[in-house]
């Protein structure tokens, strides 16, 4: 079943340094499989105009098939309505909108607190202080425990009435713990906060059920659920979106406009300014669609098989310290080995064939909390093997060895 699932994805079919490519570097960005590159291609050969904008047969044909996206990826979600499906360019720009446009609206302001944890993604961090640099608000932090987990034992002088947002991730990029959000989500509501949701890590490995999740915002990126690069969503309550201001002016969010005043267009459109991008939401949806017909338990159970056998036999190699040892894992194993650096140990890993990440991770406060600068990060994916386990871990063997 993997050969065959594996097969799927023709960049896997190449040599690396003269080895046969061991791609183990999924949480910064997964493979596209045949089905989202022919999704993408048939857009361009057969679809290819603008949207909403022309009477003409293609253009309808494209804006029907963008539209048939938003209805998929909604569904996918169990989003309650489909103009509470965004499309954005990804995680980031997702969370830049709420932030921005809660700024702008004054819905936060001096006074009121917003509150993150310690194991963000700097894309979840830097949107809310500059909201409270803007705004006066103040940034609280969920500190971090020994084993990378949200350590909740403040959680009830961290989290009052003050609060007006939490701004969460689902599943660390960095670690790959699975946060307990339904803990938090719960204290937030109880006070009266709103809820976002960073799904950048979670939307591949996991149904996403934003009703069940009883977020406010949920936000992920194409490219970490095998879809292309430029593509994310960003879902939203109705009444939230309805009451929040546009974020960026121009066509499509508009209803009309004169040099005096402009008035703006419904819900999704009126956070769409500019041709979106069209392809990559096509794109999305099949890649989602291809996902649950796989089953989000087939992929998890994978990964997790996966991270098991990579976890027991890093533990063998001296001086090996695991970062992220939390019961709930995504199939990320973040570690260092003593008196080596790792941009070294990923370089020479490189030389044999196996692709992994190092350094920050965008997550430098978390990196400060264990006191490095960085780690080597090695990230699973449905197409992965046993045997290139076995080749990532023999290589590490190798290169530790000639480092020490
Ligand atoms: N993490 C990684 O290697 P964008 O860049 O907008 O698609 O996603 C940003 C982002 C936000 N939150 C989390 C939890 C993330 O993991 C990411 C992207 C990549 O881990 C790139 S640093």
């Amino acid at each position: 079943m993997n050969a065959e699932i594996r097969s799927q994805f023709p960049i896997l079919n190449q040599q690396i340094n003269g080895r046969p490519l061991v791609y183990l570097d999924n949480a910064a960005t997964v493979q596209k499989p045949q089905a989202v590159l022919d999704a993408s291609q048939k857009y361009y050969t057969e679809i290819n105009t603008n949207i909403h904008r022309g009477v003409h047969y293609l253009s309808r044909k494209a804006t029907d098939a963008h539209e048939a996206a938003r209805t998929s990826i909604a569904k996918h979600i169990n989003a309650p309505h489909e103009h509470e499906v965004i499309f954005t360019s990804g995680t980031t720009d997702g969370i830049n909108l709420v932030a921005d446009t809660l700024t702008l609206s004054g819905e936060i302001s001096a006074g009121d607190h917003v509150l993150i944890s310690g194991l963000e993604h700097h894309s979840n961090i830097v949107p809310w202080q500059m909201l409270c640099q803007r705004t006066g608000a103040t940034l609280d932090v969920i500190p971090i425990t020994d084993s990378g987990e949200w350590d909740l034992t403040d959680i009830d002088s961290l989290l009052t009435e003050k609060t007006k947002m939490v701004a969460i991730s689902h599943v660390s990029n960095a670690l790959g713990t699975i946060n307990p959000i339904e803990t938090v989500i719960a204290k937030a509501k109880a006070h009266g906060a709103m809820v976002l949701i960073d799904g950048a890590q979670s939307t591949a490995h996991m149904d996403i059920d934003v009703q069940a999740i009883g977020c406010d915002f949920f936000v992920f990126s194409g490219h970490k659920t095998y879809a292309p690069t430029g593509i994310g969503i960003l879902w939203g309550k109705t009444a939230l979106l309805e009451m929040l201001p546009p974020w960026r002016g121009g066509g499509e969010m508009i209803k009309e406009v004169t040099f005096e005043h402009t008035t703006y267009n419904e819900l999704p459109f009126k956070y769409e300014a500019g041709t979106p991008n069209i392809e990559g939401g096509i794109a999305l949806a099949a890649a989602l669609e291809w996902m649950s017909n796989i089953g989000l338990d087939v992929i998890a159970a994978h990964e997790q098989k996966l991270l098991d056998r990579a976890t027991s036999a890093i533990l063998e190699i001296e001086g090996i310290k695991i970062y992220g040892t939390a019961a709930h894992k995504a199939g990320v194993l973040s570690f260092g080995i003593k008196g080596v650096h790792h941009y070294d140990l990923g370089t020479l890993i490189d030389n044999m064939g196996v692709a992994v990440r190092t350094g920050h991770h965008c997550c430098q406060p978390l990196m400060k909390r264990f006191g490095i600068t960085g780690t080597t990060h090695a990230s699973f994916a449905i197409y992965n093997t046993e045997e290139e386990v076995d080749i990532f871990i023999a290589a590490l063997k190798k290169a530790a060895m000639m480092l020490a």
